[in-house]
């Protein structure tokens, strides 16, 4: 059996995908036709051929407005549904999705209508499924606390917390206070940092939030303490390798740095992040990394074990996969 066979088949957990972020452009048009939702692009092609970004913001801006046509709590059910079905047949037995609720609360879509759409999608799932609400760093820690606040209702509906768009410009310590509040509330924190944001994002993360995963956290390599730090604690890395080729974090995926970050003993997964939008579902990230970097058998196999390891199952839970 070949590597790229095993790489495909073997059972693995995915801890790095926006569910906003695995809407198709067949779908996008699909929901915006039921939901008479106009878009600046006149068709599937003309709207996948917008998809060349030059970095992190150039991606935001066509991710919200796909988006956009999501209005219905059926929207987010059917949503969430397309992507676990593409997560099995990737033989992810679990996932942690993260979602965005401001990207919907902000059109006036209610709280109740995001959650309880994408939660009752991971319900009728065979894939294990717990959802990660993420507070929008580009707008203010005010309008994260009311977020946190419209979503307590819903409190048994997500596990954790993290922080995603825009990264330079809004460090970690702008979201002390909120992230303190979820900890008291016994959620479990992440973070992206260290995508396009220095090394001194991913202390922040680590030092201020008290987060227990770093989304992305590729920048850790230019500090020889931090990554020692990282090895030290087994903190997590969620990297998303076509994420960080399409977002020109690096020029290309012989320049990925993902076995230096396995080298350096660090708890690295590879993830999709936003599938829809940078190329493929979790084993096309997987074969993408394999087929350009010296990737072996022993890789892959630390690979599946550490997406189960750094996930937020219980200790038992997490026995059953390793
Ligand atoms: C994201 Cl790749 C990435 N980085 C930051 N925020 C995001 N939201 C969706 N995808
Ligand atoms: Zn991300």
């Amino acid at each position: 059996t070949s590597l790229r066979s095993i790489v495909q088949n073997m059972p693995k957990a995915e801890l790095h995908i926006h569910i906003e972020g695995s809407l198709e452009p067949e779908l996008i048009f699909a929901l915006a036709e039921r939901n008479g939702v106009s878009l600046p692009y006149a068709s599937v092609e003309a709207l996948r051929a917008a998809y060349a970004f030059k970095d992190l913001q150039s991606f935001l801006d066509i991710y919200y407005a796909g988006a956009s046509v999501l209005l219905q709590e059926q929207d987010f059910y059917d949503m969430t549904a397309a992507y676990l079905r593409r997560a099995e047949a990737d033989h992810v037995r679990h996932t942690e999705i993260f979602f965005d609720p401001q990207t919907h609360t902000a059109r006036g879509v209610p709280m109740a209508t995001v959650i309880n759409g994408i939660h009752r999608a991971c319900q009728d799932s065979p894939v294990s499924a717990t959802l990660i609400l993420c507070f929008l760093r580009h707008l203010s820690e005010d309008d994260a606390i009311a977020t946190l606040e419209a979503a307590l209702p819903y409190r048994d509906k997500f596990i954790g917390v993290g922080l995603d768009s825009s990264e330079v410009g809004n460090p970690p310590e702008k979201f002390a206070r909120v992230f303190s509040r979820c900890k008291d509330l016994g959620l479990r924190l992440v973070a992206h940092a260290g995508e396009e944001g220095p090394p001194a994002y991913i202390y922040a993360a680590l030092d201020v939030l008290h987060v227990e995963r770093i989304d992305h956290g590729v920048r850790c390599l230019e500090d020889h303490a931090l990554t020692r730090r990282l090895a030290e604690e087994g903190m997590p890395l969620t990297v998303c390798p076509l994420s960080n080729i399409k977002l020109c974090v690096f020029r290309d995926m012989k320049q990925h740095n993902l076995l230096q970050l396995l080298d350096a003993g660090l708890v690295a997964t590879v993830n999709s992040d936003d599938p829809a939008y940078f190329g493929g579902y979790l084993n096309e990230n997987l074969l993408a990394a394999f087929d350009s970097l010296p990737l072996g058998l022993q890789h892959a196999y630390q690979l599946a074990r550490n997406s189960f390891v750094a996930s937020f199952l219980s200790e038992a839970d997490k026995q059953k996969h390793l």
